[in-house]
């Protein structure tokens, strides 16, 4: 992509209204920009971010076997009424009439209506285990939306439902999401540990949420430092076998934190922070397969309420989050996996016609290699540049001037680490290639 051609707002000034560090770089990055309290529009290159954390998730509820669908943002208050939840829920969901006066409102999550169409999909014992999940807009009233996308009031989440015979079946099925989480938080170049969680409005008696270390968490956290050397990647397959190690571990946030437990934890271990919730799972039995009617015929002939749980990733949080644990002062460092481009071109002189020449040239073959790259082409200040690209935070900086391109050479900068070095160009473009 031509910065020319592109749409990247960038400021230099710190915007007032944010107080977090994540928020402040979002704003100065040209990410989004909000529309309406807590509400955010997402410009291109937010958007890619998105899209790159959408897909490490799906990828991964796909490996534990989801199947995804989509349900709608737009729900009918007559669902909720099923459950009892229309009246119990309060004032965080927005409640809107329809033009015949019918009640209907913005989805704040989907335990209703995906226990609707599994209720009137499945008819037997065979029908199950299923875990279907979405990845859809929700919207909650908060009363104090703020931090930007981290506690918005729209906001992107991934939801999945499991629906089991038996608790035996949907504790494996908890598992298995617990595994799951682990690998897509790992994937995205964040530690998120799983803690010990009150269970909310949602209900339930198992739940866990998981939490990335950050000064500007919102809860205070309690751990025990063995999290820190867990490699999920190199974990089995084996869920239960986690979920025991997980369990055998303290780790709770202020809302569940046990002092008689954490004085068993060697205090070289003890470790306390503040953190933010990317994701939440539950287990809650028949809460609403049992109030919303749906039964299953098991092996033997018995009708079964099926035993389901809910598992939310905040995929627009993800973003926020990530950034609050990958910066430096001079903006944002994406994790390779989910950075928008990987490469930023920067052409040092758009005046000068053979570096002009040089800079498409590459762009071309990097374009061709298929390494997303974005491309300063702008007749600007290589100051300005720079700048730019250490706030947008990609991965490589690929910089072509006059004075290397005399010798034949083009500079290589890794944003994490600061490294530059000066490379011949096929050598630059073998090494991006590589990385
Ligand atoms: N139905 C369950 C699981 S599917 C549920 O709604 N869980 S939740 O309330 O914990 O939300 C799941 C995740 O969405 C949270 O862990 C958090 O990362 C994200 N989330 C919740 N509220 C907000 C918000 N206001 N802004 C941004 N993300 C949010």
């Amino acid at each position: 992509m031509r910065l020319t051609k592109y749409f990247l707002p960038v400021t230099k000034e710190t915007p007032s209204d944010a107080q977090i560090v994540s928020h402040k770089l979002m704003l100065r990055a040209g990410l989004v920009r909000q529309t309406a309290a807590g509400i955010y529009a997402w410009l291109p290159l937010g958007l890619r971010v998105l899209r790159k954390i959408e897909e490490v998730v799906r990828e991964e509820q796909n490996r534990a076997g989801a199947v995804e669908l989509l349900m709608p943002t737009l729900q009918s208050a007559d669902l909720w009424r099923q459950s009892g939840r229309y009246d119990a829920y309060g004032p965080e969901m927005l409640r809107i009439k329809d033009r015949h006066d019918r009640e209907m409102l913005y989805g704040p999550t989907n335990e209703e209506m995906i226990t609707s169409l599994f209720r009137d999909g499945v008819k037997s014992y065979r029908d199950l285990p299923r875990t279907l999940y979405h990845i859809q807009w929700k919207f909650r009233d908060e009363v104090r939306p703020r931090f930007g996308v981290m506690r918005g009031r729209e906001f992107l989440m991934k939801d999945a439902y499991s629906f089991d015979i038996d608790e035996a079946g949907a504790r494996q099925s908890y598992y298995t999401q617990l595994l799951a989480y682990l690998r897509t938080f790992q994937r995205m170049g964040i530690k998120a540990v799983p803690m010990k969680a009150a269970s909310g409005p949602i209900g339930g008696d198992l739940s866990h949420e998981f939490i990335v270390l950050a000064p500007t968490g919102e809860s205070e956290v309690f751990y025990d430092s063995r999290f820190e050397d867990l490699d999920w990647k190199a974990t089995s397959d084996d869920a239960e076998a986690l979920f025991n190690q997980v369990s055998s571990l303290y780790a709770a946030t202020d809302e569940t934190h046990d002092e008689t437990l954490w004085k068993d934890v060697p205090d070289d271990r003890k470790r306390q922070g503040r953190g933010i919730e990317v994701g939440h799972i539950f287990y809650f039995g028949t809460k609403y397969s049992a109030s919303m009617g749906m039964t299953v015929q098991t092996a033997d002939g018995r009708q079964v309420h099926p035993e389901m749980g809910s598992y939310g990733v905040g995929v627009s949080r993800l973003v926020g989050a990530i950034i609050e644990a990958s910066h430096d002062e001079n903006g944002i460092i994406w994790p390779e996996s989910i950075a928008p481009f990987k490469v930023g071109l920067i052409n040092m002189r758009a005046d000068d016609a053979s570096c002009a020449k040089a800079a498409d040239e590459i762009y071309a073959r990097l374009e061709g290699a298929g390494i997303e790259t974005l491309y300063d082409d702008r007749d600007e200040r290589g100051g300005a540049k720079f700048a730019t690209m250490d706030v947008i935070g990609l991965p490589w900086q690929l910089i072509v001037g006059p004075k290397g391109l005399e010798k034949g050479v083009v500079e290589l900068k890794n944003r994490t680490t600061g490294e530059r070095r000066e490379l011949p160009v096929d050598q630059a473009l073998v090494e991006l290639c590589a990385a």
